[in-house]
């Protein structure tokens, strides 16, 4: 993936038309394009190769089962064109292991979560969090998912990973900074409905990706 805006779009749209659309504006501005079950239910697993004509695509699975079925399932994502998967780390070592096998022999990446950004994530997956990150380092992940909720975490997470990659969503709608996220520590911010809830979708990314290139 490469590294100049420092910007994912998080495609959420449920309207396949609408969605290409946004990605297609937005594009110049992305270094990927994430795409999860909202947009796969509808449009279906084809929706990955459609996005990828305008950027990398992350399919944003947070695959969490047994090894051999999350093999089959990161399978399925990079048969379909993802460059990345994410997936969670909280099913312990030997899933994790599976998937970044996979990855592995497709020569993609896998991105594993470790801590969510909504209030909830308070609930049971901040405590453990270090943890999972050290393992899923451990494992040989690319990177991993951490809260632009919480830049104090993404600092201390970075921290554990080294040079691991770190994509952070939670900016805009749900309250985080691009900025003080990636000063924070992250590679790459993840924006969502602020950029396609914006009546106008390139300006937002364009401006996001200014502020994300003003970072000291
Ligand atoms: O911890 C996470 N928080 C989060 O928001 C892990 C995620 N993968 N996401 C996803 O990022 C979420 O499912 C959505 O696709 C995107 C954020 O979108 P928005 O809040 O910017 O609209």
């Amino acid at each position: 993936m490469k590294k100049d805006t420092r910007l994912i779009l998080a495609m959420d749209v449920t309207d396949k038309d609408a969605a290409l659309d946004i990605t297609e504006k937005t594009a110049p501005y992305l270094d990927a394009v994430k795409v999860g079950y909202p947009l796969v239910l509808v449009a279906g697993v084809d929706i990955i190769s459609d996005l990828a004509r305008f950027a990398p695509v992350i399919a944003d699975l947070k695959v969490a089962d047994i090894p051999n079925t999350d093999r089959l399932i990161l399978q399925q994502a990079y048969r379909a064109g993802a460059e990345a998967v994410i997936v969670h780390a909280f099913t312990g070592r030997d899933s994790l292991e599976s998937c970044v096998a996979e990855a592995g022999i497709w020569g993609r990446d896998v991105f594993a979560v470790t801590e969510m950004s909504h209030p909830g994530a308070a609930d049971f997956m901040a405590a453990p969090a270090e943890d999972m990150a050290r393992m899923a380092a451990d494992c040989g992940v690319n990177g991993v998912v951490a809260p632009a909720t919480r830049p104090e975490r993404v600092k201390q997470i970075r921290d554990i990973v080294g040079d691991l990659t770190i994509i952070s969503p939670g900016v805009g709608a749900q309250g985080g900074s691009a900025g003080d996220t990636i000063q924070a520590g992250a590679d790459y911010v993840i924006v969502g409905r602020s950029i396609y809830q914006s009546p106008d979708p390139a300006a937002a990314a364009k401006q996001i990706a200014d502020e994300i290139v003003s970072v000291p």
